[in-house]
């Protein structure tokens, strides 16, 4: 529907306006790192680190996803949004463009230099957060308009399994509904007030804990939609079918179960939360590997199910099948691939002695440049290509998808170069988070320059490969007019049927809220009790 189109597009636009000046801003950063330039005008390194990560990460990838399950809704449920859907969104819309552009503000003014993960004791102007509080209630108004979509499919195709796309759109908000929760009661019940003045003293574990409560399963907000590409988009884009309906509904209830009562798995080395809570969410953040692994499985099954098809001998001739002059499937392709050195880096992560190692130093932001920053906005951008010619009624042309190939080759060797560098002198000790330092040229941090200096030339590659998308975007709002079909995927014709069960909202929510309160109910109601308990960790700034 154009309506829709429009709506899709004006979120398509923000995200990729948050790309430039968070590539800007990430250039910049790197750059006074290594120690290559300094910063002119009394600009600040974390000035800049906390404007690339909250454009970066928040704002592009909020934005982006949003106009992507909108499109992908509007496509299967019906074929248009309902009036008061497609007015929820662009409510949500207004609300988060609103609350980004005053974060942003702040954070380009110096008040707000608290890094994307903007917990106490760090304090921002109270500007900053209410900017935050705008994106979050935005973003749920947007995710209500969904969820009222499916109701409303539901009621007007009785006893019918929903579509799998609006499926996987809808849980991912249900997921992202119940994350926010946390982040929504630190910013308005401890950050607001204390930014204030209103209140003296803040619970620094409790904003930290209800942070990560937040802040993992975010990290599954920005998979699961990379997900929905790589079960749906990409089996049609090659020209093969959805390996198992039932399987990929399986994945994504699963997400919705583990993805939230791990948040522990970043605060391990927190000496404020007993060793048993820590266990506990381990052992729940090795459950929420389990459907990455089965979405693993099922992508390997549909390459070479459509290989094979296509008359592919021995053990791997399926992947010289595949269709790797096409962006659509090369740049999401390269993110998957790339997923299986980051996935395994998140189990490092997440064994507490090797934890020990990696937290705080450079290895997290190298894990994480190639999950978020390669895996998922490697698909994002392929998306991009057959998503707005497809909404504004346009079409990819042949130059426009060697531009596109040639983006995502650059994508790859900028990270390779700069998380490697990462992950590498992460080992060795260098810490994230710190300006350009030699600590008093002590002999270990000299040793760490070389890398800094990789991580820049990775960086500098990195802001072109930003600078030629944001050119591709342009270029495909202008492209030649002409037919993209919406490319959702069907299931292969033997896949056993898909049970009625999966689609048991009840059921699933319920058991969500009973491993939250599991996990989480003992050690907050502690952090509550005992805020001044400062040998346990308990700190109050
Ligand atoms: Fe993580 C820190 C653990 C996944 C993002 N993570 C972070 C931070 C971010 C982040 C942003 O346990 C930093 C936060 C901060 O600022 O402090 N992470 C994990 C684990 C996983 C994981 C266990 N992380 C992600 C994803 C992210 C992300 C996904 C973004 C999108 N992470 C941690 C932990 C920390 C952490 C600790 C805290 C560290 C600390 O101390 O601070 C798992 O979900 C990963 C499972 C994935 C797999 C891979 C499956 C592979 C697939 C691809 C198949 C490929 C095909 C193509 C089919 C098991 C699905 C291949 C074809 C061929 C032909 C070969």
């Amino acid at each position: 529907d154009p309506r829709d189109a429009k709506l899709v597009i004006a979120y398509l636009i923000v995200a990729f306006a948050a790309l430039l000046i968070g590539g800007i801003a990430g250039l910049l950063q790197t750059m006074v790192k290594s120690g290559s330039i300094k910063l002119p005008y009394g600009m600040g390194y974390y000035e800049l680190l906390t404007a690339h990560g909250v454009l970066m990460a928040i704002v592009f990838t909020t934005f982006f996803i949003i106009g992507f399950i909108y499109s992908g809704v509007s496509h299967t449920l019906g074929g248009k949004l309902l009036p008061v859907v497609s007015r929820a969104g662009w409510l949500g819309f207004a609300l988060m463009t609103a609350g980004t552009a005053l974060g942003v503000a702040m954070v380009l003014t110096g008040k707000a230099s608290v890094l994307y993960t903007f917990y106490a004791p760090m304090k921002a102007s109270p500007y900053f957060y209410i900017g935050l509080a705008l994106l979050v209630v935005g973003s749920w108004v947007s995710g209500w308009g969904l969820f009222y979509q499916l109701k409303f499919w539901k009621k007007t195709h009785t006893g019918k399994i929903s579509p799998l796309f609006a499926f996987m759109g809808v849980i991912t908000f249900l997921m992202w509904q119940i994350a926010t929760l946390g982040v929504a009661a630190e910013v308005l019940i401890q950050l607001i007030p204390w930014s204030f003045g209103w209140v003296e003293t803040i619970n620094v574990m409790l904003s930290r804990t209800l942070f990560w409560y937040f802040g993992h399963p975010l990290v599954y907000f920005w998979l699961m939609p990379a997900y929905m590409c790589w079960y749906v988009i990409i089996p049609k884009i090659i020209g093969g079918k959805i390996y198992s309906d039932a399987l990929a509904r399986l994945a994504f209830i699963l997400l919705l179960l583990f993805s939230i009562p791990v948040g522990f798995h970043h605060q391990l080395m927190e000496p404020g939360i007993s060793p048993f809570w820590k266990y506990l969410q381990v052992v729940l953040t090795f459950m929420v590997v389990v459907p990455s692994l089965m979405t693993a499985f099922s992508l390997f099954a549909t390459f070479e199910l459509y290989g094979r098809e296509r008359g592919a001998k021995g053990l791997f001739g399926w992947f010289s099948m595949l269709p790797w002059k096409d962006v659509r499937f090369f740049a999401p392709f390269m993110g998957m691939l790339i997923f299986i050195p980051a996935g395994a880096g998140g189990l490092i992560n997440a064994s507490n002695q090797m934890n020990a190692v990696v937290h705080n130093t450079l290895w997290v932001t190298g894990h994480f440049h190639l999950t978020v920053a390669t895996s998922v906005a490697l698909t994002f951008f392929g998306i991009t290509y057959w998503l707005i010619p497809t909404v504004t009624g346009r079409v990819l042309t042949p130059k426009m998808n060697k531009l596109g190939i040639v983006q995502t080759i650059l994508w790859c060797v900028g990270m390779f170069l700069m998380s490697g560098a990462m992950h590498l002198v992460g080992l060795f000790g260098a810490p994230r988070r710190t300006a350009y330092t030699t600590y008093e040229s002590n002999p270990d941090a000299l040793s760490w320059m070389p890398y800094y200096v990789f991580m820049a030339v990775g960086g500098t590659v990195l802001f072109i490969g930003v600078l030629l998308m944001v050119y591709n975007v342009a270029a495909l709002l202008m492209a030649p007019k002409g037919e993209t079909a919406y490319p959702i995927g069907e299931t292969m014709e033997n896949a056993e049927a898909t049970p009625a069960y999966l689609e048991r909202w009840g059921v699933w929510i319920s058991l969500s809220a009973i491993l939250i309160l599991i996990a989480y109910t003992i050690p907050l109601m502690d952090m509550i009790m005992n805020p001044g308990a400062g040998s346990k960790g308990f700190v109050t700034w």
